[in-house]
């Protein structure tokens, strides 16, 4: 099963956005395995968005996940990182569906509120960069099967 990390991000924690935002991925029927309540350090913030060094917003971007406390949630379910991402909505607000989290929430793509993983490989490490392994918990929830079909 695939693994995704989602960040509320800065402006959803102060927004007071971050019940209304973890409710969402969680009626979606993907499985909670961590979840906390923390600041990102400079150096998790430059390994986490490595891929944008050099871009314009780049600085930015490390300014703003740094900026105030984040939540970060690890889940797990059937294609976690594309079901979470619709759920998200596209990167930049005013393309993302009415119904996503950015479609309803977000206006500018410097303040989406939230992040999650692009792929299975980038979620399983990215899960492994914000979280230990004893931080992580494998249950099995009571309505799994009526979730997942097998
Ligand atoms: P994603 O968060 O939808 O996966 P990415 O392309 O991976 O989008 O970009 C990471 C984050 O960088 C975005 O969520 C957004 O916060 C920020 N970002 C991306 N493009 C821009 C831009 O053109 N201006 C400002 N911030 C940007
Ligand atoms: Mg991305």
């Amino acid at each position: 099963m695939e693994r995704t990390l989602i960040i509320v991000k800065p402006d959803g924690v102060q927004r007071g956005l971050t019940g209304e935002i973890i409710a969402r991925f969680e009626r979606r029927g993907l499985r909670i395995i961590g979840m906390k309540f923390m600041q990102v350090s400079r150096e998790l913030a430059e390994k986490h968005y490595a891929i944008h060094q050099g871009k314009g917003f780049y600085e930015g971007l490390v300014s703003y996940i740094t900026s105030s406390p984040v939540v970060v949630i690890a889940l797990e379910g059937t294609n976690a990182i594309q079901n979470a991402r619709n759920t998200i909505g596209a990167t930049r607000p005013h393309e993302a569906a009415p119904g996503s989290i950015r479609g309803d929430f977000a206006l500018e793509v410097g303040r989406n509120l939230v992040h999650g993983s692009d792929s299975p490989e980038n979620g399983v490490i990215e899960v492994g960069n914000f979280f230990a392994d004893s931080e992580l918990v494998s249950w099995a929830r009571n309505n799994d099967s009526w979730i997942f079909e097998k």
